[in-house]
C-alpha cells in the first residue's frame, strides 16, 4: 500500500464509508442494550493498562489461565492508553491485571469470555441492519470492540464467533460461549478483536493474545515434557513514523524503513532510522530469549501483527539453521491422515503471513556461537506493497538454569504435558484430500490504490465490504468446494477463512511474476495462505493458490473470508459467506448456482488483454457498488 495511506488511515477509511453512502450525516441514536447482556456485570476497568517492556529486554512467557472442569471463564476489560511516542495502545487486561493472557482450553471445553468496552467513545461509524447482535445493536462506532477467535473450528452464531454485527460499546458488557469442538486440532490459535474499519488500529495498539488448545503432545509426542515458549509477535507504528511521520521504504526493500515496528511479547525491536544518511540506515534492538545449554525448545509463535509479513530463520554466526515444524495454523503437520507420528518437517525458514502460526523445534547454539539470532527475512511484497525488510527480532542467549528459569516467569505453562495417548480416530480434517468436490469457485483480490480494496468473487461486480449486504457465496453444510484465490494487484494479500481449515493444494504462477512459493505448506491445513502480488506484465497469468475448503463441519451460518493485512481488511478486502445446511441448500439454489456458472473452475484467469497495468479489471467488473 502507499506509505501516505497509512497516516490518515481512518480518514480513509470514512471516505470510503462515505462514498459507499454507509455513513449518514448524523448520528444515529443509540440502540437499546439486548436484555440478554444487560444481566451480565460490567468488568472494571484497571489501572495502568498495556503496560510494555523495554527495547532488548529478556523475553517471559504471558501470563495463563486454565480451562477447569471444562470450561475456561476469562473477564476482560477492554482498554486503550498512549505510549511514550503518542501511539494508541489496546489491551485485554484481567480484573488482577493480566494481560492478553494466554488462554488454555482443551478440545471439548467451553470458553466463556465477558469482556467491557472501557475505551472512551470516539464517534459514530455506520448503521448495521438487523439482525444484529450484542449491546451496542446496529450503532457500530469508532471505537466498537467485538472478539475473533482465529483459527478455531467454532460457531459464527451471535454469542460464540460471531465478527460482522457483534457490537460492543463504551461502557457495554457482552458474554461469549465458545464452544470448542471434541475434535479441535490441539495447537496454537489467538483471539483479536474485528471491528471492520477499525481492526487495523486495535491489533497494532496489541489486543490479541494467544488461545492454546492443549494436548499437542499427544498428537505429536516430540514435544512431550520440552519447554515451551509462547511467542507472539505484534506490530506497531515505528517512533519516528508516530513523531515524525517518517514513511516507508518501498516494497521489497531488503533495508528499508519498515512499515511496521515488530514487536516479540511486548518487546519492541525499536526500528530506528538514520535519516542523515543516503540511503538511511535502519537500526534494531533484538529482544533477548534465553535457552539452557543443550536444549531444545518447543517455540510456538503467533503472527499476530497487523500488517507485517514474516519469513522466520534461526541463524547460528548468519548461518541458517534446520529446525523442525511440529504445526502449521493449530494443526500439527501431516496428523490428519494417519501418519501422526511421521509427522514432523524439516525446514531453514518459514513464511508466516499475518494472523498465521508456527509451532517449531529449535536446537540451543553451541557454546562457541556468538551470535544467534531469530531473524524475518525481507518479504518482496511487490511495487504496490508494504515494506518488510530484512531484521532481527531476538538474540538467543544462553543462561545457567536457575537464571532461565527466573525469566520463564510462572505463567504455569512453561513445559508441555506429558504424553498419554496417541489419538488416530478424532482428526478433524480426515479425508478432506480426497473427498469429492461439490463446487470451485474462483475469487481474488484485486485494489484501487490507495484506498479502495476488494475481496472479489468472480461473475460479481467488485464491492468493498459492505457488512449490510448479502452473502456473495452460499455454501453447503457438509460438501467440500475447490477454489483458487488469485491476487490481481501488484502487492502480496493473505487469504484467511474464518471457522474453518482448508487443504493447501498448489502455489501457482509464482515464480513467473517474481514471487516465492512458501516452505512446507503445500498438503497441510491452514486458515492463512499468502497470495503474493503480480508483476503487472499483461502477458504473466495471475498468482494463485488453490484450497480444498472443508464445510464438512457443525457449523452453519455467515461469516467472512478476508486478507489478514488489516490495514486491507479495513479498507474493503473482505466478503461474506454463508453455509446452509442441506436441507435448506435447495432454497438457496437460485443464488448459489448464479455465482457459480460465472466461476472458472480451478485453472484461474489472465490478466484482460488491455489491462492497465494498475489493475485487471474489465469495465462490467468496475460497476459501482450496489448496496442493499
Ligand atoms: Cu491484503
Amino acid at each position: 500500500m502507499n506509505r501516505k495511506v497509512h497516516c490518515c488511515l481512518c480518514l480513509g477509511i470514512l471516505s470510503v464509508l462515505i462514498a459507499a453512502g454507509l455513513v449518514p450525516a448524523e448520528v444515529s441514536a443509540q440502540t437499546a442494550p439486548t436484555s440478554a447482556s444487560t444481566a451480565t456485570p460490567a468488568i472494571s476497568p484497571v489501572a495502568n493498562p498495556c503496560p510494555r517492556f523495554a527495547p532488548g529486554s529478556v523475553i517471559s512467557q504471558p501470563a495463563a489461565l486454565f480451562s477447569q472442569h471444562g470450561v475456561l471463564n476469562v473477564q476482560f476489560s477492554y482498554q486503550t492508553t498512549t505510549d511514550f511516542a503518542g501511539r494508541a495502545l489496546y489491551c485485554f487486561m484481567t480484573p488482577s491485571g493480566l494481560e492478553n493472557p494466554t488462554l488454555h482450553v482443551k478440545p471439548g471445553d467451553t470458553l466463556v469470555v465477558t469482556v467491557t468496552n472501557n475505551t472512551p467513545d470516539t464517534g459514530f461509524m455506520m448503521t448495521l441492519d438487523a439482525p444484529n447482535c450484542g449491546p451496542g445493536g446496529s450503532n457500530m462506532r469508532m471505537n466498537s470492540v467485538n472478539i475473533h477467535y482465529h483459527g478455531t473450528n467454532t460457531s459464527p452464531t451471535c454469542g460464540a464467533d460471531e465478527v460482522i454485527k457483534t457490537i460492543i460499546n463504551t461502557g457495554q458488557t457482552f458474554q461469549y460461549h465458545v464452544a470448542i469442538p471434541t475434535n479441535e486440532p490441539p495447537g496454537l490459535y489467538w483471539y483479536h478483536p474485528h471491528v471492520h474499519g477499525v481492526a487495523e488500529a486495535a491489533v497494532l495498539g496489541g489486543a490479541s493474545g494467544a488461545l492454546v488448545v492443549d494436548g499437542i503432545e499427544n498428537v505429536q509426542p516430540a514435544v512431550s515434557n520440552l519447554r515451551q515458549r509462547i511467542l507472539v509477535v505484534r506490530d506497531q507504528p515505528t517512533v519516528q513514523a508516530q513523531e515524525q511521520g517518517l514513511g516507508e521504504g518501498s516494497g521489497g526493500d531488503p533495508n528499508g524503513i519498515p512499515f511496521q515496528d515488530v514487536t516479540i511479547n511486548n518487546i519492541s525491536t525499536n526500528a530506528t532510522t538514520d535519516i542523515s544518511k543516503n540511503p538511511p540506515v535502519t537500526t534494531y534492538t533484538p529482544a533477548i530469549l534465553q535457552m539452557q545449554p543443550g536444549e531444545t525448545q518447543f517455540w510456538r509463535i503467533s503472527n499476530s501483527s497487523a500488517d507485517s509479513i514474516l519469513d522466520l530463520q534461526v541463524r547460528f554466526d548468519h548461518v541458517p539453521q534446520p529446525f523442525k515444524v511440529v504445526a502449521i495454523d493449530g494443526v500439527a503437520v501431516n496428523s490428519q491422515d494417519g501418519t501422526q507420528s511421521a509427522g514432523l518437517l524439516t525446514e531453514t525458514h518459514f513464511r508466516l503471513p499475518p494472523a498465521s502460526r508456527v509451532e517449531i523445534l529449535v536446537n540451543a547454539p553451541g557454546p562457541g556461537v556468538k551470535l544467534a539470532q531469530l531473524v524475518t527475512q525481507n518479504i518482496l511484497t511487490g511495487s504496490d506493497g508494504d515494506d518488510d525488510p530484512n531484521r532481527p527480532i531476538f538474540n538467543i542467549q544462553l543462561a545457567r538454569t536457575a537464571e532461565a528459569a527466573e525469566a520463564a516467569q510462572v505463567a504455569g505453562d512453561d513445559r508441555v504435558g506429558t504424553f498419554t495417548a496417541l489419538s488416530t480416530s478424532h482428526q478433524r480434517f480426515a479425508g478432506l484430500a480426497t473427498a469429492p468436490i461439490a463446487q470451485r469457485r474462483l475469487v481474488f483480490f484485486d485494489e484501487i490504490q490507495p484506498t479502495t480494496f476488494f475481496m472479489g468473487v468472480q461473475g460479481q461486480p467488485e464491492q468493498v465490504f459492505n457488512p449490510n449486504a448479502p452473502p456473495a457465496i452460499v455454501a453447503t453444510q457438509g460438501t467440500v468446494e475447490e477454489w483458487t484465490v488469485e491476487n490481481r494487484a501488484r502487492e502480496n494479500h493473505e487469504f484467511h477463512f474464518h471457522q474453518l481449515h482448508f487443504l493447501a493444494e498448489s502455489q501457482n504462477n509464482f515464480a513467473i511474476n517474481g514471487d516465492v512459493p512458501a516452505p512446507g505448506i503445500v498438503g497441510q491445513y491452514l486458515d492463512m495462505i499468502e497470495v503474493p502480488n503480480w508483476d503487472g506484465n499483461p502477458a504473466h497469468p495471475f498468482p494463485s493458490v488453490t484450497l480444498r475448503i472443508d464445510f464438512r463441519g457443525h457449523d452453519v451460518g455467515l461469516f467472512v473470508f478476508h486478507c489478514h493485512i488489516l490495514g486491507h481488511e479495513d479498507l474493503g478486502m473482505m466478503n461474506i459467506i454463508q453455509v446452509v445446511a442441506p436441507s435448506s441448500a435447495a432454497n438457496q439454489k437460485t443464488s448459489s448456482k448464479k455465482a457459480v456458472s460465472s466461476a472458472k473452475a480451478s485453472e484461474g484467469s489472465k490478466p484482460a488483454a488491455a489491462a492497465p497495468t494498475s489493475g485487471a479489471r474489465t469495465a462490467s467488473e468496475m460497476d459501482q457498488p450496489k448496496m442493499p
